[in-house]
């Protein structure tokens, strides 16, 4: 299995967030991404690629042009205004206020353009959320020119992302560029399966009106856990897209035993698609030591997930998402990948 990672995705390097109402030390850092890496070269799993600049048109099919035109112009604006350091929204237009017309102030555009205070932009982090999204593109195009299995070793992650916001870490919505990408190449049904611990807001909004790409997530129930609006079980789709939208809101504390059965309904209805091509938004703040995360998966868990993923017989694009028990962030993630490649 080919891994597409470059090093231009470690030069967005957060100090701080916001998390829990406090300022804290960031958590999505680029040692998290250098853990995988060398892991995925200690284990040989396969060859490490670097990704392939897909330019701006793939970005544009998932994402606004005026949210990419933010994101891109943002660090000049931010220190053309007299600004220093990574910058954090505070201000959002919520239930009554308008999001329309848009503001010209730039700490009007950062509520404009974002969900939550928890994900500081810096100077390189629109460098970084293209190469992020490159890599997935480039591990797609792997799909497409036969390969059974890819991994994007995506990070700063995608999945909260929506069309015209960021928030939770996440900016380019990784899985869903290279989902849509897939099917303007000519793929004629995608399913987006997201393991990470939290509810994939971002990828579930792009695809809500849509039937041709399934989105089914398994995560930490919503009513206790960010991203707190969205991702309850009665959220299935809208329009065309009525009943391809599937989520499993699971307790905190949640170990593989009972995660498994959801991931089983899940693989009923992978089953039931039958995608020609299967993403998996791989997060691996699941562990049971994962520093602001509630599940309870051992290593071993990692294995079993990539088997079971395995056994659906698809080819399976793996994008990365969270985790941030640094430490043992490259095993678990290989486990998924190596259990996949045995399964
Ligand atoms: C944590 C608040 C922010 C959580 C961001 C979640 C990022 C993530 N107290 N998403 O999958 O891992
Ligand atoms: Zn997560």
């Amino acid at each position: 299995m080919k891994t597409v990672f470059s090093p231009v995705q470690l030069t967005h390097d957060p100090k701080m967030e916001i998390s829990d109402g406090k300022l804290k030390p960031a958590v999505e850092i680029p040692s998290r991404a250098e853990m995988v890496r060398s892991e995925i070269l200690a284990r040989k799993i396969g060859p490490l690629w670097t990704p392939q600049d897909f330019g701006r048109a793939p970005l544009e099919r998932v994402h606004t042009g005026e949210y990419l035109d933010f994101l891109e112009s943002f660090w000049s604006r931010w220190t053309g205004a007299g600004r220093q350091g990574e910058a954090f929204p505070f201000v959002w237009p919520v239930r009554q206020l308008r999001a329309a017309p848009t503001p010209s102030h730039i700490d009007g555009l950062l509520g404009r353009f974002s969900f939550d205070a928890g994900t500081p932009l810096g100077e390189h982090t629109w460098a970084a959320a293209t190469a992020s999204a490159n890599s997935a593109l480039t591990a797609a195009r792997f799909l497409r020119e036969g390969d059974r299995s890819a991994f994007a070793l995506c990070r700063p992650p995608g999945h909260h992302a929506a069309a015209d916001y960021f928030g939770g870490y996440c900016f380019l919505n990784n899985a869903a560029i290279a989902a849509q990408w897939l099917r303007d190449q000519g793929t004629a049904r995608v399913a987006i399966l997201d393991v990470d611990y939290h509810h994939g807001n971002g990828t579930q909004a792009i695809f809500y009106e849509r039937a041709d790409v399934m989105f089914l997530s398994i995560h930490a129930d919503p009513k206790e856990e960010y991203p707190y609006f969205l991702g309850h079980a009665d959220e299935t789709g809208e329009k065309a897209g009525k009943g391809f939208t599937h989520n499993w809101p699971l307790p905190p504390g949640t170990d593989w035993t009972r995660y498994s059965e959801a991931l089983e309904e899940a693989c009923r209805w992978l089953t039931v698609y039958s995608p020609d091509v299967l993403i998996v938004s791989l997060g691996l703040d699941t562990y049971e030591n994962d520093p602001i995360s509630q599940f309870r998966f051992v290593p071993e868990d990692f294995l079993r997930l990539g088997a079971r993923l395995a056994r659906l017989g698809k080819p399976t694009l793996f994008v990365m998402e969270g985790g941030y028990a640094v430490d043992a962030l490259g095993s678990n993630c290989v486990n998924v990948l190596e259990g996949f490649l045995g399964g």
